[in-house]
């Protein structure tokens, strides 16, 4: 083992020395050289070692090699010395993205804004809630009709002419990091439209391009392929392919047909989304959202999803953005089992990752109202690398998917396949007396598989409390709410607030009426934000208005104290099945206990739980109240306790 290291660091300086000599430096200044150099040295013999891993067995490894060091030293031209001055704060201060001020948004600039320009109007808004991370949704060019909201990227460099244009983009990029806030685009590197040049001219056989994706002639290789791999989208179509006619082959589409995987296995396309990858870094991006990166290496007789070479593929990309744009962190988009989630977690793969497990289990313990599944799961897997941080998120522009771990769930006398179609039921509105109000997504009829669309306020009940102008059930949907929400502030990590959850916005079905959307019921929750809707959650007395205000409240709260940043996450047991309770532990010794109540009955727990904070005088932060150490705590319906000792 220790030779094959030592042999391949020997090889990689002797080929990083032989390349420089080969590509052009001259147009590097002398710092942008000394610079380059510097991280060439220390990042290049991992980028070898996993480069030579991947492609090590091509003949013509080299010459790709030296292209990729070439586009890499392109890159450092390109940044601007701007964002070098943010390479080098980050570099610095390395766990910027824990502290306690981060909060995040994710957004449409379309139906949030209406495009670029009126985006950078809104920004006086957003730092009123105090948010000072914006994930833009895609905002490239894609097909017109269905684009899978963007996600069918056309063009990497290129603005959805709907939205504006570069300069407008590098113009907002400007004014938000001026305001501090960090822009986080979408990184879709596991397919492009059927329209972005690479696949046009695929379509017409353009050797070098037939490579970039994945065409079969046989219909063999797809039967086997599909026989182990994940139906997706079932809806648009079984299996994982798409039959071109005038080609007369099946390319490779995972999501939707128009969304063609590109092929990994041949170095030219890591190179060329490498270059991509460093347009949108040189952007003034300060994230990438890494979209369905559990997909990107494929393999025959294996489910093609979360292989170690789709680590080792995000790796590569990481020492890539050390080179060049050290300043931007990737964020995971695995959706998966929680086990493999983790796996693309680390300071050297992805810095930040959503945190899918405890969005499904908080929806999961909204249901039931138990929270033995939440505690078990998240005691199991919520603590990552203290160089990491989650992205908590209620909703998002996304269904719902049930990815929690089966085995952990039979444990607690769960069974997965049932419960999760329960939880299918339950907030489609099919399960009796449930107060949610969703739509079913890619119900898989072979498998029985769904997954679960709506906004936080429907799938809370709003909608319908409000629909039936019933005053205790829009009430407890606003608890709920908030309920939600306090856990998402406090349990550590960036909590992601999507567009419209903090004004209440209910579902909007006119996607029903687009024939380009109407198949696709995640539109439900992507209301276009109008300025009544901001208005409405500034009517005092509204629905929208409470929600509103408690979250800012928790918000406000959430920047008063350290201990919501960089501090420990500890889940605690309650001895009461409807309660979930966690205590945070800053490393000042400050600590904060949590406390969630998910019935609507009230409930008691043992106050030793309170034994944590080691004080009988404490101080409930979200009430501002004082709470005595008597035998027992009371919490009334979905009640949350954030406790400190006094
Ligand atoms: C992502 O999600 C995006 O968030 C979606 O909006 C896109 O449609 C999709 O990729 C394709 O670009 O299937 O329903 O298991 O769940 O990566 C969401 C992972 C999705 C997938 C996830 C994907």
């Amino acid at each position: 083992m220790s030779r094959i290291n030592m042999d391949l660091t020997f090889e990689s300086q002797r080929t990083l020395k032989r390349i420089l000599e080969l590509i052009d430096l001259s147009k590097l200044t002398k710092d942008d050289l000394d610079i380059f150099l510097a991280r060439l040295d220390k990042n290049f013999p991992a980028l070898f070692a996993k480069l030579y891993h991947l492609y090590g067995d091509k003949y013509d490894f080299f010459y790709h090699l030296q292209q990729l060091v070439a586009h890499l030293a392109a890159g450092i031209i390109a940044r601007s010395g701007k964002l070098k001055k943010q390479d080098t704060l980050r570099l610095n201060k390395p766990d910027w993205y824990r502290d306690h001020k981060m909060l995040g948004m994710a957004a449409y600039v379309d139906l949030f804004a209406g495009d670029l320009k009126k985006l950078k109007a809104k920004i006086p808004y957003l730092k009123s809630l105090g948010i000072n991370y914006l994930h833009l949704m895609p905002l490239y060019k894609s097909p017109k009709g269905d684009s899978d909201g963007g996600y069918a990227v056309s063009d990497y460099r290129e603005v959805d002419p709907k939205l504006g244009t570069e300069k407008d983009l590098l113009a907002l990029s400007d004014a938000l990091s001026a305001e501090g806030i960090s822009l986080v685009l979408d990184f879709v590197f596991n397919h492009t439209s059927d329209e972005h040049p690479w696949a046009e001219a695929a379509k017409v056989g353009a050797e070098e391009f037939t490579d970039f994706y994945y065409f079969f002639e046989k219909k063999q290789e797809i039967d086997d392929y599909n026989q182990t791999c994940r139906e997706i989208f079932p809806t648009v179509r079984r299996g994982s392919f798409t039959y071109l006619e005038a080609q007369k082959k099946w390319v490779w589409t995972t999501f939707n047909s128009f969304q063609w995987d590109l092929n990994y296995s041949n170095p030219a396309v890591f190179n060329a989304i490498t270059d991509e990858m460093l347009f949108l870094a040189n952007l003034g991006c300060e994230g990438l959202r890494l979209d369905a990166l559990a997909f990107i290496w494929k393999e025959k007789w294996t489910q093609c999803e979360n292989l170690p070479k789709a680590h080792t593929l995000i790796q590569a990309f990481n020492l890539c953005l050390q080179i060049v744009a050290p300043a931007v962190v990737f964020k995971s988009e695995a959706i998966v089992h929680p086990d493999e989630v983790a796996k693309y977690i680390g300071k050297d793969e992805c810095q930040l990752s959503y945190n899918p497990l405890m969005m499904a289990l908080m929806w999961e313990s909204l249901a039931t109202r138990e929270t033995k599944l939440l505690t078990a799961s998240l005691k199991k897997s919520f603590a990552i690398s203290p160089q990491c941080s989650w992205v908590n998120y209620i909703r998002c522009h996304d269904d719902i998917g049930w990815t929690f771990d089966d085995s952990l769930a039979q444990q607690l006398g769960i069974n997965g396949f049932d419960h999760r179609r329960f939880l299918n039921n339950f907030y489609t509105g099919r399960f009796e007396g449930s107060f949610a109000q969703g739509v079913p997504f890619q119900e898989n009829p072979a498998t029985g598989d769904c997954r679960v669309c709506g906004s936080l306020a429907s799938l809370t009940g709003l909608e319908k409390g409000l629909e039936q102008n019933n005053q205790r059930d829009i009430d407890f949907a606003l608890k709920r709410i908030s309920l939600l929400n306090s856990i998402n502030m406090s349990i550590g990590g960036i909590p992601l607030i999507y567009q419209g959850d903090e004004l209440g916005m209910l579902n909007d079905y006119s996607y029903l009426d687009d024939h380009s959307k109407k198949e696709d019921s995640r539109w439900v929750n992507r209301p276009v934000i109008t300025e009544e809707d901001t208005k409405l959650a500034e009517k005092a007395g509204s629905a929208q208005f409470f929600v509103k205000q408690s979250l800012q409240a928790m918000i406000n709260i959430r920047q008063q104290h350290q201990v919501f940043g960089i501090a420990e996450t500890k889940i605690l047991e309650t001895y009461n099945p409807h309660l979930f309770a966690y205590c945070r532990i800053h490393e000042s010794g400050q600590k904060m206990l949590a406390i969630c109540n998910f019935s609507e009955e009230s409930q008691s727990v043992n106050s030793s739980i309170t034994d944590i904070l080691a004080s009988n005088k404490m101080v409930d932060l979200l009430t501002a109240t004082k709470v005595k150490k008597t035998a027992v705590l009371e919490l009334g319906a979905y009640q949350v306790l954030w406790l400190v000792a006094e």
